[in-house]
């Protein structure tokens, strides 16, 4: 069974849950506190060398990282990994793209705000807030034209972008002023295998975990 070192917070750990609910996967889960350092511990570097998460392991194997990663690795036989070769090749597209200029600003600043760093640093969160905004707008222009990024079909890209898109009101970009992208929220989380990103087994203890996979 798998088991995932995750938090109900990051939008990253999300993809993956929702690419195991896809599938029906039951799996173990164990909370980690990204956000003041529990990647960086010894025990956790010990087990991810990449010190982040997600990370999806099988005992006596090394975990898989790179949420996108993990995403296509889970739903790569399924539908949800288009036949058509140029489709595979959009899908990859966005889920690089949300790596590069997606997440490092729609995440990154809900991170600021989750640390209280919007605060302290107002004009700087301000830029990143704006850049966070022109990337819902690259969206937008696609998704005002068509259901899913893809055409319309659901792919894995449609569940890697939705992570951190449908949480942009947290940092104050209410997804009302993006209507196709909103729209395109609404018709993701319609479907019969959703789950929302509160939604995880109850959490077993790292050190437990760690020491269950080592056996
Ligand atoms: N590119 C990675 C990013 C993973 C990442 O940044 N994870 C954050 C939580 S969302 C983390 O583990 N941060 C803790 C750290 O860097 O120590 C992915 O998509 O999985």
């Amino acid at each position: 069974m798998y088991t995932l070192f995750g938090n109900a917070t990051s939008g990253n750990c999300y993809k993956v849950r929702l690419a195991l609910a896809y599938r029906g996967q039951p799996y173990r889960y164990v909370d980690v506190d990204s956000l003041h350092g529990q990647t960086r511990s010894p025990a956790f570097l010990a087990f991810n060398p990449f010190g982040k998460i997600p990370a999806l392991a099988q005992s006596g194997q090394p975990p898989m990282v790179e949420s996108n990663a993990i995403a296509w690795s889970l739903l790569e036989a399924t539908p949800l990994w288009p036949d058509d070769a140029r489709a595979r090749q959009s899908c990859l597209a966005w889920m690089f793209w949300e790596q590069y200029s997606h997440e490092p600003k729609v995440a990154v600043a809900r991170s600021w705000v989750k640390l209280g760093r919007d605060r302290e640093q107002p004009q700087a969160f301000a830029t990143l807030r704006d850049e966070a905004s022109g990337a819902l707008d690259h969206m937008e222009r696609l998704l005002s034209k068509q259901p899913y990024l893809i055409g319309d079909a659901v792919s894995v890209a449609d569940l890697c972008l939705y992570a951190y898109s449908h949480k942009a009101g947290d940092i104050g970009l209410d997804l009302a002023g993006w209507p196709g992208l909103q729209a395109w929220c609404q018709r993701l989380s319609a479907q019969p295998w959703w789950v929302t990103i509160d939604d995880h087994p109850t959490p077993l203890a790292l050190d437990e975990a760690l020491a269950g996979l080592a056996n």
